[in-house]
């Protein structure tokens, strides 16, 4: 388990003021959508458990129903993954973790779900979340079937859609982030978790700073055991032009892939404990 995080830094100069014009568009339509739905989903990605929520979209939600969905629980830590969930427990917010990729929670997905609108009771539930949260995917582990598209890559849905599972219609939307991210510490880990469109962030100086992270929270031996840094992942992958110049932009983006995948190991980049500390 990592130790706890330090305090983001604020960096200003970093800021992302972007905010597309169809995400602007999706937020509006979510508070028109909201009238007629039951109860929320609320998927997040299991190893940005805080940076990979949007606020605005738990606003938006309003009083109803919310389950909070941590996804890829396979390629998370599991004691952290545990101790956010205790986490949640004992703030009287439900989640629940899943790896829609192993089926692993699923059942347990079902569960909660059917508990939220009442059993068999027809209802109509929503799934929110930033660009590749697995909105998708978990629509599509309740299913049991490939109902809705997915893809490794931000923005894939873009029009929002009524999927039937059982006796609920759940609408599958867009992934919308919060307007503003002008925190370089929320950056890079939302680029790392494939949040972020890839003209938006330098792949390199990603990597630089999950290296940073890891060394600050991991000891020595972990970190040489597990997480090389982008120099020597781009000589030992062999990532060269021109057979002698290293080619380390590439590299970045293979050592992203590498990360999103889980190659690196299951891994959360923030814990409870430090909120724990605060509130
Ligand atoms: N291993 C694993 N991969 C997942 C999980 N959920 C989603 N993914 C993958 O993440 C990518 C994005 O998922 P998608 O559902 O399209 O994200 P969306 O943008 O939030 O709808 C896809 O390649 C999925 O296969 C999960 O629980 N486990
Ligand atoms: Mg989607």
């Amino acid at each position: 388990m990592s130790r706890a995080l330090s305090t983001p830094q604020r960096d200003a100069a970093q800021a992302i003021g972007w905010y597309p014009g169809h995400m602007a568009a999706a937020m509006r339509r979510l508070a028109d959508d909201m009238r007629v739905i039951d109860a929320v989903l609320e998927i997040a990605d299991a190893r940005v458990p805080l940076t990979g929520t949007n606020p605005a979209l738990a606003r938006v939600a309003g009083s109803r129903p919310h389950l909070l969905v941590l996804s890829r629980a396979q390629l998370a830590d599991q004691a952290l993954t545990k101790a956010w969930l205790a986490f949640y427990a004992a703030r009287h917010v439900q989640a629940v973790a899943v790896d829609a990729k192993s089926g692993a929670g699923v059942a347990h997905l079902r569960a909660a779900l059917q508990t939220l609108t009442g059993d068999g009771k027809p209802a109509r539930a929503i799934v929110l979340g930033i660009p590749n949260a697995g909105k998708s995917t978990a629509i599509n582990a309740l299913a049991g079937r490939n109902v809705a598209r997915t893809e490794d890559r931000a923005g894939v849905t873009r029009a929002r859609q009524w999927f039937r599972v059982g006796s609920l219609e759940i609408m599958d939307t867009a992934g919308v982030l919060p307007p503003k991210i002008d925190d370089a510490e929320h950056q890079w880990k939302l680029a790392l978790v494939g949040a972020l469109p890839r003209a938006r962030f330098d792949p390199e100086d990603v990597v630089a700073r999950f290296c940073r992270w890891y060394a600050q929270t991991h000891d020595e031996g972990a970190t040489k055991r597990a997480v090389p840094d982008l120099a020597t992942f781009t000589q030992s992958r062999g990532f060269m032009r021109r057979g002698t110049i290293p080619d380390v932009h590439n590299a970045a983006w293979a050592y992203l892939r590498d990360w999103g995948d889980g190659k690196l190991g299951p891994m959360t980049l923030e814990s409870p404990a430090a909120l724990e500390a605060t509130s």
